[in-house]
């Protein structure tokens, strides 16, 4: 059995970690992950994210995100860091149990390096491909849900939560050429990633969602009744 890695993306405050417990609500009380499971597709559906998603992670995310020390973290730092997490995450968490058939619903993975490291920092977009290459030894995600939200509104619903962490505090143009990267990378792999709307409620964005997962399934594993 195989599993599936569906990977949430988008800039700060696009609503991710709401529609990803949404859609988990969703797969659970319509029957759909059950049907899954009955007909051998699946095994189990799990929540993860990057950074953070194993114990050794969260060490590594502590260091990204809550850093306050006064020697700048560099660039080219940041970027290893990330890439230290996701080999971690791969490695230990992500092929073990796609190769058990789960269903694995990510927050954020190599497109946030593109977008984050790559037009954020403005590091070389070929050390950011081999550095991906090297952290997931391959692993790309099944599919890849691009949650868009404008720049001001995304912070807006951020700065409205309190807590503003490192890579939040970043200033509004490096937030902009963010959505750049996220933008590009949709017309380059329109196969895998699938632009959605995340501007309009909590609601209205997880039917949206939903549409395009279950347009996946079938593709996946044809009609399911
Ligand atoms: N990063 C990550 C890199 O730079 N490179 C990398 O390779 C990787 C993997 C991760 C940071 O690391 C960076 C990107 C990030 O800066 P994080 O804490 O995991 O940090 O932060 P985010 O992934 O950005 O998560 P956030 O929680 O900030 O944003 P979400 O998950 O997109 O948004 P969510 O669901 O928490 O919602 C934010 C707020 O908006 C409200 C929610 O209630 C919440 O208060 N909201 C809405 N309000 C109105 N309408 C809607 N439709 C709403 N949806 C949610």
């Amino acid at each position: 059995m195989q599993g599936k890695l569906i990977v949430f993306e988008g800039g700060e405050g696009s609503g991710k970690t709401t529609q990803i417990r949404q859609i988990r609500a969703w797969l659970e009380s319509s029957g759909w992950f059950e049907k899954l499971k009955s007909q051998g597709h699946l095994h189990q559906l799990v929540i993860t994210r990057e950074p953070g998603g194993t114990e050794l992670s969260q060490s590594i995310r502590q260091l990204l995100l809550g850093y306050t020390g006064e020697e700048p973290m560099q660039a080219r730092t940041e970027l290893l860091l990330y890439a230290a997490d996701r080999a971690q995450h791969v490695e230990y968490y992500l092929r073990p149990l796609l190769e058990q058939g789960a269903l694995i619903l990510c927050d954020r993975y190599t497109d946030s390096t593109v977008a984050y490291q790559g037009y954020g920092r403005g590091l070389e977009q070929a050390l950011i491909a081999q550095l991906n290459q090297i952290a997931t030894n391959g692993l790309v995600s099944d599919l890849t849900l691009w949650l868009d939200v404008p720049v001001e509104v995304g912070l807006h619903r951020t700065q409205q939560r309190g807590t503003v962490d490192r890579i939040e505090q970043a200033d509004i143009s490096f937030h902009q050429r963010v959505r750049e990267g996220f933008m590009q990378l949709a017309q380059e792999h329109p196969e895998r990633i699938v632009w959605v709307d995340a501007s309009p409620s909590e609601a209205e964005v997880t039917l949206a969602v939903q549409q395009a997962i279950a347009l996946k399934f079938q593709e996946w594993y044809g009609e399911i009744r």
